[in-house]
């Protein structure tokens, strides 16, 4: 009799906070890794999960975790993210109930949060799905190109110019590989840390092509050890875009707050929810815990 009245499990906001907590103690504990963590990382592999998607056939997007299987994995925008899916392996078999598509989208909130932004609103209901909802190759933005690219890009997520400006401003964190996209260094001089770096150095820093062996990327001037990419630029180029980067540098609570927005979204996009908005939950932070 006790077995029928216990039902199946059913996770609460206290299991996923258990496992974000599970995620930030790795972090803190994998320090070996790159700049010294694998936060930058984590927020790519939950972004370019997300940025798959289109709005006009609903498909693509983080519901399916379909990166785990080889057509998808494989795709160059996709290379190096293979860290990010072995870091979070063990976190999935201590907690085999969560799917590997909510797993990977509370991994890229815990890593935000825990790089000291804003808090990203989230709720579960992913479903892990099989190779046959692979999105094509192309739908991620290519570092050559331009506004025009961005533009037809990000639209087709349903994003407009100031979310596109937003959301660039994670590039605050991490770095380009020679390995895996063939770009070379980091945006900013503190890139486990998310700030709005990344746009006052767009707006006051000069940037230079770099005279090397790899692709068209920019360097600054002043100490040549940063990066943008043609796309970064392209920020500052357009005039529609650079208001929103010039209000970005100028106010980091108005980015922390319209980063946090347009994140939630990105991180939503094609997941058939069966609870409402009003059911996502915030995660503390450890310097929530701190405080
Ligand atoms: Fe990005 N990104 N990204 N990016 N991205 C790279 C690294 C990281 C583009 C190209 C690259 C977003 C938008 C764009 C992060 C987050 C986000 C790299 C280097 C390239 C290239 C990869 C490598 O060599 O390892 C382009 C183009 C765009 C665009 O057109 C707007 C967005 C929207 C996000 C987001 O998270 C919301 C992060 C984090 C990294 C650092 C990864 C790492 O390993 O470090």
């Amino acid at each position: 009799a006790e077995e029928k009245t216990k039902g199946p499990f059913e996770p609460k906001f206290e299991d996923y906070q258990k496992v974000y907590k599970t995620i930030a103690k790795l972090l803190e504990e994998k320090d070996d890794y790159d700049d010294g963590s694998y936060g930058p990382v984590l927020v790519r592999l939950a972004w370019h999960c997300s940025g798959t998607y289109d709005k006009e056939t609903g498909t693509g997007g983080s519901n399916g975790a379909t990166m785990r299987f080889a057509p998808e994995g494989d795709h160059g925008a996709n290379a190096g993210l293979k860290a990010a899916r072995d870091f979070l392996e063990p976190v999935k078999e201590q907690y085999p109930w969560i799917s590997y598509s909510d797993l990977w989208i509370l991994a890229g909130v815990t890593a935000i949060q825990e790089m000291q932004g804003p808090h990203i609103p989230y709720r579960p209901g992913r479903s892990d799905r099989d190779v046959s909802f692979c999105t094509p190759d192309g739908r991620l933005p290519d570092a050559s190109k331009e506004q025009k690219h961005l533009r037809a890009i990000f639209g087709r997520m349903g994003f407009n110019d100031q979310e596109i400006v937003a959301l660039s401003g994670a590039h605050a964190l991490g770095r380009c590989h020679t390995d895996r996209s063939g770009y070379d260094g980091p945006w900013t001089f503190s890139p486990t840390t998310l700030t709005n770096d990344y746009f006052k150095l767009l707006v006051e820093e000069k940037w230079q092509n770099k005279k090397w062996n790899g692709p068209k990327q920019f360097e600054d001037v002043s100490t040549k050890t940063l990066m943008m990419l043609p796309t970064d630029l392209a920020l500052v180029k357009d005039k529609s875009f650079k208001q929103y980067v010039d209000k970005y540098a100028r106010d980091n609570d108005a980015f922390f707050k319209d980063f946090s927005d347009v994140v939630l979204r990105l991180f939503e996009l094609g997941v058939p929810f069966t609870q409402g908005e009003d059911a996502r939950w915030t995660f503390k932070s450890s310097f929530d815990e701190a405080a």
